[in-house]
């Protein structure tokens, strides 16, 4: 069925004046007196404040001394990665964290120290005594524990802060015993067991993650809000307005099921400091005099804007309180301003040359720290000898830290290979979560219009009384088989949802997911906004969360826009996690053909090159149906590339696709045809012309060819090519990629390595002009013909008798190529 949202010309033509509601700015007028008198806090609360923004501090100080100084309190130690420190900025943090459950997850940035510290003082408040015993005897087996335990503490919550301080310190100076075994450091750190997630090197990264988070929550049902902490710069970056834009999409309230109506719940933080580094964003690099204007028009409640005043803690909390409300009726996701003037430099190094001295002394006046202070003085807190003591509390614990973190003995580093170990998950599902039907699917699978289609067709590609090969309306072609494995995961995974552009009326790119609109409802299935990055990075926060995400680019060239989400986030948090999150996301990408040069690239070596992503390839309606499913099933994020030469294909290389679900191994090429003296190895749909030219080679040449299909690009067993090169002692690689830095070279190099032994000519290689890719109707001079195939042979393995080849691979010519750049 059309969904029902008519454009009706009479409307969208009527005159009319839009109002951008009021956002408030520093509407908290309260003090901690008036606070306690209406029993929001209480004394407890008050100091408890206090406590945690003074060992934020000391914290943040510590390292201060450190990077300037080599030392703290007589500790000595050289700290040589980063350490972006947020003095100035700790009632902020506390603020926000107060009223946050560990169900409430936080994402933050490159200066996240004091978040992660304020988040997890708060866990260790509301979590009981048991579960945060159990919660750090078994986080990474324990091994922090043991460390934090050398320590005496008075009890479980006391012993707990030494843990927080220390898992982060040690994280901070790469050792393994830090909260993400050092494989983040000072940037990344995070501890998930206390809502502390994935903090980001890369200028507003944390936005998109943050909204996959609450995503996750939301198609899951979980509690708890997810905020995203970025700075005021970030507020340049486009995969931040493509997050808020995403969390608050029109058909989370028009058309959505009723239970998963409403804005995502998602709190945007800027955490606004003013500054870039050294770029002011107020006057300077962006537009707005007010930052939370930006929320402005960005839905009918412009995303709840707010400024707050984040030098003062109870404000915070206040306005905490108020959008958590908000988010609880649906009506997220927030942004709120929230005022943070850094004290510190941008880093150690930063020798502030573009503020005064005047500006920062002004800030200090105001310090958030003393500003409490007075207020605890005022509503007669506490005493001065009390407060003295926090302070005294502060030094003791980060000092314990400091002495057990600079330890080599205590605290050592990872042996590099673990690294490696860490990188990939490789192990697939062992059991998936089945589907409630009316709920998770719409209807029964028999019931599914392009199965019953399907079902209707042939499951070989070849008719066996003719031997012709079938059209995809009499055979089950390469996106039937892709849809087949797909809707097989809907089915019984109900973790599994795919979104991207067009992806549910328009029947997804190429009509691959022709009957998924039927089957399954929004929550699962949707159409999200043009918003490539967004679309990546929330299957990054939703993977994160335990969700399975199964997303579309369209165009590999639209990876373009996505190339942080991609090459940044989607690759790399596993293995800064020390395999502690996995990311079971599988992004499919097609490449094109017929659409000049924007729309068709191949890119395969380009994340193929970038560690962390498994690179998927394959190119047969068998081979697609059975990728397709371990990259489902996996724990590890897959980049799937699909031709678009070969949607229509059906099976002519098995004898049929199989109607049951199977699963082929990532990883393992292929042997397409068995010959003798010469080997072809393709990536991708080359692979058809690689037919055709082993075809020509028997026919005109008596030459038997064996023909490899790589399927996978990482990772990639290179026995079956080997042991075929052994026998054949030639090897020719073509891809439909540009030449140059294709990931055909890769194989290559391996490949004479490796095999150099049994190799009779020069291993070589076919692959597009290293040109844009020219119109249609000229195509055949860029991409790899059969001829090039043909005509490498003969120039570089074997030469063909009476052959005259059709273009010039002479060394000249392609010396004055390379010279060219082309
Ligand atoms: C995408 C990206 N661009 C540039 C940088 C370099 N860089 C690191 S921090 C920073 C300034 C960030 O300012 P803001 O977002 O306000 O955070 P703050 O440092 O003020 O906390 C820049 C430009 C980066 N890390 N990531
Ligand atoms: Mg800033």
């Amino acid at each position: 069925m059309v969904k029902q949202l008519t454009i009706v010309p009479s409307e969208a033509r009527q005159r009319e004046v839009l109002e951008i509601g009021p956002i408030q700015v520093n509407a908290y007028r309260k003090t901690l007196a008036d606070e306690i008198a209406e029993g929001r806090l209480d004394r407890e609360a008050a100091l408890r404040i206090y406590r945690d923004m003074v060992i934020i501090r000391e914290f943040e100080e510590m390292l201060g001394e450190i990077k300037r100084q080599g030392k703290y309190r007589g500790i000595p130690y050289d700290h040589k990665g980063p350490a972006h420190l947020s003095v100035g900025q700790e009632a902020a943090a506390v603020g926000e964290c107060f009223l946050l459950d560990v169900d409430s997850h936080i994402f933050g940035s490159h200066r996240s120290h004091g978040e992660i510290l304020a988040k997890g003082l708060a866990a260790i408040h509301r979590l009981e005594a048991p579960a945060l015993q159990k919660i750090q005897e078994e986080y990474l087996g324990g091994e922090i524990l043991r460390v934090v335990e050398k320590e005496p503490a008075c009890d479980i919550r006391d012993r707990s802060i030494d843990y927080l301080l220390y898992g982060l310190l040690a994280e901070v100076f790469g050792r393994a015993t830090g909260f993400n075994r050092g494989l983040g450091g000072s940037m990344h750190a995070f501890f998930p067991p206390f809502g502390i997630y994935p903090n980001n090197a890369l200028v507003g990264g944390s936005a998109d993650i943050a909204v996959g988070s609450a995503l996750a929550k939301r198609v899951q049902r979980r509690p708890g809000v997810a905020i995203a902490n970025i700075g005021d710069a970030s507020t340049g970056c486009g995969p931040v307005w493509e997050a808020m834009n995403f969390a608050t999409m029109g058909q989370l309230w028009k058309l959505w099921e009723p239970e998963y109506r409403g804005g995502l719940p998602v709190i945007f933080a800027f955490m606004n400091n003013f500054y870039g580094m050294g770029g002011q964003t107020r006057g300077e690099t962006m537009g707005f005099d007010r930052l939370a204007s930006i929320g402005a028009g960005l839905n009918r409640f412009n995303l709840q804007a707010e400024t707050v005043d984040g030098n003062n803690p109870l404000a915070v909390i206040d306005a905490m309180r108020r959008k958590l409300d908000v988010i609880a009726a649906g009506e997220g996701p927030v942004l709120l301003e929230v005022i943070a003037y850094r004290q510190s430099g941008h880093s150690p190094s930063d020798a502030s040359a573009y503020r005064t001295r005047e500006e920062v002394d002004l800030w200090k006046e105001v310090d958030p720290i003393r500003e409490f202070r007075g207020q605890i003085a005022d509503a007669r807190v506490a005493s001065d000898v009390a407060l003295e003591q926090i302070h005294e509390y502060a030094v003791e614990k980060v000092t314990r830290a400091c002495r057990l973190a600079v330890d080599l003995g205590l605290s050592p580093r990872l042996e590099g290979p673990e690294i490696a170990r860490v990188m990939f998950c490789h192990r697939p599902e062992e059991s998936m979560p089945g589907v409630r039907q009316g709920e998770d699917v719409l209807k029964p699978l028999a019931e599914n219009s392009r199965v019953q289609a399907i079902a209707r067709k042939s499951r070989a590609g070849v008719d066996p009384a003719t031997g012709a090969l079938l059209g995809e309306n009499k055979a089950v072609s390469f996106r039937d088989a892709l849809f087949e494995a797909i809707i097989h995961h809907v089915y019984n995974d109900r973790r599994l949802i795919a979104y991207g552009e067009e992806n549910r009326d328009w029947d997804g790119a190429f009509a691959v997911y022709r009957g998924m609109t039927e089957a399954m409802p929004y929550h699962r299935l949707f159409n999200s906004p043009i918003s490539e990055a967004a679309i990546v990075g929330t299957a990054v926060g939703l993977a994160m969360e335990g969700g399975r995400a199964l997303v579309e680019l369209m165009y590999c060239d639209f990876m373009g826009r996505a190339g942080d989400e991609i090459f940044n986030q989607l690759a790399k948090w596993q293995s800064m996690s020390a395999g502690v999150l996995r990311l079971p996301v599988v992004l499919r990408v097609s490449v094109g053909s017929k659409y000049g040069a924007q729309h068709s690239q191949d890119w395969s070596s380009i994340v193929a090159h970038v560690p962390g992503l498994k690179v998927v390839f394959p190119t047969t309606p068998y081979d697609a149906k059975g990728l397709m499913a371990s990259a489902l099933l996996g724990n590890d994020p897959v980049i799937f590339f699909e031709s678009q030469r070969v949607y229509g294909m059906t099976e002519q290389f098995q004898p049929e696709v199989p109607a049951a679900y199977y699963t082929i191994p990532i990883g393992l090429p292929d042997v397409k045809r068995p010959g003798k003296h010469l080997t072809i190895l393709t990536i991708g749909s080359t692979l058809y012309r690689a037919v055709e030219a082993a075809d020509r080679l028997e026919k005109e040449h008596g030459l038997s060819a064996e023909i490899i299909d790589a399927r996978s690009l990482v990772p990639f067993d290179y026995g079956p090519v080997i042991e075929s090169v052994r026998k054949t002692g030639r090897i020719v690689l073509a891809s439909d990629a540009c030449e140059r830095g294709s990931f055909l070279h890769t194989l290559a190099s391996n490949v004479q390595e490796l095999a150099f032994d049994y190799l009779d000519a020069p291993v070589t290689i076919v692959g597009a002009r290293n040109w844009i890719t020219p119109a249609a109707e000229m195509e055949d001079l860029f991409f790899p013909q059969t001829e090039w195939i043909l005509d490498a042979i003969h120039a570089s393995i074997l030469p063909l008798k009476g052959y005259s080849p059709s273009t010039d691979r002479s060394a000249a010519a392609r010396m004055r190529d390379h010279r060219e750049g082309v």
